[in-house]
């Protein structure tokens, strides 16, 4: 059995098929572990969800910020925005089935030492806090008031730092955002930077990869992360990077969990 972990999809189904096939992916012998962002953006949002759905329990998938905003407009918390390849999924046939087995999946993933997020693990948290804070959330997601939940994360500011004060909806605000969008962090306070949008060498100011800022708390896990495309397919100690930006013609990635082998579905440039 061989787990592999893709980064984020996009809607690039086509890609993720050749990958699997170059794989030789076997749904009932292999696992697949992917960083979330499933659909949006790219060219087959519905064909990606639904192929990622029917590998079933083949295929285990974090929450990303683009799946959540789904989520947000299905519920009609979230209006699409100019771009947005969202509207195939909710006027199929089979929309609403997808969103609700989108909002059964995890914000969070640990095996062992193997952890699987979309975006990051806020660097203020210890792992068992980050791993209570997903738990957290999730249920919140997947439990009755999910409505009333998407409203909270998607309705207003974002509180770029955690504290005991805060309000219920602003704790889930800040958790969505950690787990989902976060990138770069203030090297002093910690607090979310949510405006720089580049790589991670040149932020305009004073600010730090969140992997950076995190010191040793999670110096023994091997962690997968996507979402940051600018980033690109990268190895920083105990963090993978997986958003190789297929959807902006830069290949879908895929490594073994185990050990570092790495698959791409071109010949991509990154991997020479
Ligand atoms: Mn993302």
């Amino acid at each position: 059995m061989t787990t592999y972990v893709i980064g984020d999809l996009h809607g690039c189904a086509d890609e993720l098929s050749r990958l699997l096939k170059k794989l030789k992916f076997n749904q009932k012998k292999d696992r697949l572990w992917l960083t979330g962002d499933l659909i949006n953006r790219g060219p087959k949002s519905l064909e990606a969800i639904r192929l990622v759905r029917d590998l079933g329990h083949a295929a285990v998938t974090v929450l990303g910020n683009h799946d959540l905003h789904l989520l947000g407009c299905w519920t009609g918390v979230r209006t699409a925005r100019a771009g947005d390849t969202v509207d195939e999924i909710l006027k199929a046939h089979d929309g609403d089935e997808l969103c609700e087995w989108l909002r059964q999946q995890p914000l969070m993933v640990r095996e062992k030492q193997h952890v699987l997020v979309h975006a990051g693990l806020y660097p203020g948290w210890s792992i068992e806090t980050c791993e209570k804070r997903a738990r957290k959330l999730e249920a919140q997601l997947s439990g009755d008031n999910y409505r009333e939940t998407l409203e909270n994360i998607f309705d207003g500011k974002t509180p770029l730092q955690d504290s005991k004060v805060l309000q219920r909806h602003e704790r889930q605000r800040f958790t969505a955002a950690a787990f989902t969008r976060m990138r770069f962090v203030n090297p002093d306070s910690l607090a979310l930077n949510m405006s720089e949008k580049g790589g991670p060498s040149s932020p305009s100011s004073h600010a730090l990869p969140w992997f950076e800022a995190a010191g040793n708390e999670f110096a023994e896990l091997n962690v997968f992360t996507g979402h940051w495309a600018a980033l690109g397919h990268q190895q920083h100690q105990w963090l993978t990077a997986l958003d190789s930006g297929c959807v902006w013609g830069g290949g879908l990635t895929a490594v073994e969990r185990d050990k570092p082998t790495v698959s791409c579905c071109e010949d991509c440039s990154h991997l020479r």
